[in-house]
């Protein structure tokens, strides 16, 4: 049959060009597996007491959730004219800084049992903020 000749030819060239194909991709494989991977690791939690800091702007808490080690120091910056308070709102732990008056900064320890504790204004108890101790 002399058809069958043309047919052999045509499927030896569509093979090559797969070939080609693959080994265009192999190359393109390798070159991703070698590219220089980043690290996510320097999103890590507040470390070392000292670093923790609340700032009071605009009736708010900033950062609304702060992450802390057990027991760090924590300062609060009150950049309102008006006098506020980080207060603890759990029966559990206590903590606190008391009026801070307007302009002022203040300071208090973080509990020393991890955990997850929500404090408010007691002056404005709209305002809300979390401590989380881990
Ligand atoms: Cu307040």
């Amino acid at each position: 049959m002399s058809l069958t000749h043309p047919h052999r030819g045509r499927a030896a060239l569509a093979v090559g060009g797969v070939f080609a194909l693959l080994a265009l991709a192999g190359c393109s494989n390798g070159g991703n597996g070698t590219a220089p991977a980043t690290s996510p690791s320097s999103a890590a939690p507040s470390d070392g007491p000292g670093t923790a800091r609340i700032v009071i702007e605009n009736f708010t808490f900033s950062p609304a959730d702060l992450q802390v080690r057990p027991g760090a120091k924590i300062t609060v910056v009150n950049r309102d004219s008006s006098p506020h308070t980080v207060t603890a709102t759990g029966d559990k732990t206590t903590f606190g800084t008391g009026n801070i008056t307007g302009g002022a900064t203040a300071t208090f320890t973080a509990p020393s049992t991890t955990g997850s504790y929500s404090y408010i204004c007691t002056i404005h108890p709209n305002m809300k903020g979390t401590l989380t101790v881990r």
